[in-house]
């Protein structure tokens, strides 16, 4: 399904009245609001391939109806998306669950749609059909030889398909690790893990980033190989200068710390980017900011203020990826949601004094520091998000469009109602 401008250009108009006098608002308090504006218009959150449709627990899975059975019909719900908020300009792909058969065909499409691929993600963690050796003992980390060399090719072709779509980073997550105590040496885990990562940066373009990404647990309930930022951090200094730390919010302990885990791995440019979601308890499953926005408030305030202090641009030396599976949402309202969120936590960051933060920690003033936070935070920055929508050609309410259009009603009557995507 293709939205054409004009259909956004007649939702904009009927609601242009109540935005134009909340954005005004807004507007004359910032200082420097245009600037504000561009930085949101070209901040680009991509979509994993794996995201589009309804995901499950280990428990059971309750269908959703109209999902994309394709990658040609995910690339159209991602256009769709971009075409609604102008944000989700990107797509990242998981391979085997979705290897493009024809890549230029699939990169033309994609760019029809105004997307670009981001970080390619292989698959280790599942074993396919026709594989030779299984993974349920682990894949680079493996006692037997093998594997390992199973597990290195099938990221090298990773990264061939990825080369073929243009994409500029592989996003490396292991499920390996072990479930009790005994099971593994984690010295001789590490190192073989270690030494199948060099042969992947090794195989890396030249122009081409590697992201490890950790998490504390899961699949593995006893120890994870990659287990949290320190590992990942290891190998990534020890790899080189290609090869990044990959945050996914959703994979670490309770009340981490994430923003000062952020912070670090930034003052050492070692930081790639994120998998953002929300999570209660623990992993991805559930919207970006639903939880805990004030984190993610503070996760960007740091960013924002690093990207600064590095003369990096916010949009594109970092990856910026939703990661989260849809159990029981639409997930392309779901997406978004999340997506909104995002902007929302990355409005808010732009908008925080840094020179009254600055004087206020310089001077231990805890109290005005803190206020200093609060009053970007709670500041309703909406409007803002929303315009920055409207003037790259979006909508002003991009999920309130998605529902007029009664959009998942027509995807059904394309698609059908039993569709199962691939993935999560
Ligand atoms: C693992 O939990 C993870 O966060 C990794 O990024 C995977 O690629 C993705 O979820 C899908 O399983
Ligand atoms: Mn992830």
């Amino acid at each position: 399904m293709k939205l054409n401008e004009k259909i956004i250009n007649d939702f904009n108009k009927k609601n242009i009245d109540p935005h134009t006098r909340a954005y005004e608002f807004i507007a004359a308090g910032i200082k420097d609001v245009e600037g504000v504006i561009k930085k949101l218009t070209a901040f680009q959150i991509a979509i994993p391939s794996w995201a589009l449709g309804t995901g499950g627990t280990r428990f059971g899975r309750f269908n959703g109806v109209g999902e994309p059975g394709t990658l040609e019909q995910k690339i159209e719900d991602i256009g769709l998306l971009h075409s609604l908020n102008k944000s989700s300009g990107a797509i990242s792909l998981h391979i085997p669950w979705d290897i493009p058969e024809d890549a230029n065909a699939i990169k033309q499409l994609a760019t029809s749609y105004g997307l670009k691929f981001d970080a390619m993600n292989s698959n280790t963690f599942q074993d396919q059909q026709d594989q030779l050796n299984s993974y349920k003992f682990g894949s680079l980390q493996h006692v037997d030889k093998a594997v390992r060399r199973q597990a290195v090719d099938h990221n090298i072709e990773v990264i061939k398909h990825g080369e073929a779509l243009g994409s500029k980073s592989l996003t490396v997550w292991l499920a390996d690790g072990s479930s009790f105590p005994g099971q593994l040496n984690f010295r001789k885990a590490w190192q073989n893990t270690f030494e199948g990562l060099q042969e992947i940066y090794a195989a890396l373009p030249q122009d081409w980033k590697l992201f490890i990404e950790y998490k504390a647990f899961e699949p593995n309930f006893y120890s994870m190989t990659v287990g949290d930022w320190g590992q990942s951090y290891l190998y990534t200094t020890k790899l080189g200068p290609k090869a990044y730390t990959l945050v996914d919010l959703g994979h670490h302990l309770p009340n981490a710390n994430i923003e000062q885990i952020v912070s670090l791995l930034m003052m050492e440019n070692k930081l790639a980017g994120f998998h953002f979601n929300d999570s209660k308890y623990g992993d991805d499953d559930l919207t970006v900011g639903s939880i805990n926005p004030y984190q993610l408030f503070l996760i960007f305030n740091e960013l924002v203020e690093g990207m600064d202090l590095k003369n990096m641009n916010h949009a594109t030396d970092l990856a910026w990826m939703i990661d989260a599976s849809h159990n029981v949402k639409d997930p392309l309202e779901d997406l978004l949601q999340s997506i909104q969120a995002i902007m929302i936590a990355y409005a808010q960051a732009l908008i925080v004094d840094r020179n009254k933060l600055q004087e206020a920690q310089q001077a231990n003033d805890v109290t005005y520091a803190q206020e200093i936070l609060q009053e970007a935070y709670r500041t309703d920055v909406r409007p803002l998000v929303a315009e920055a929508s409207l003037r790259a050609g979006g909508a002003i309410q991009p999920l309130q469009l998605f529902r007029a259009l009664n959009v998942r009603e027509q995807l059904r009557k394309e698609r059908g109602q039993k569709i199962i995507a691939t993935g999560l």
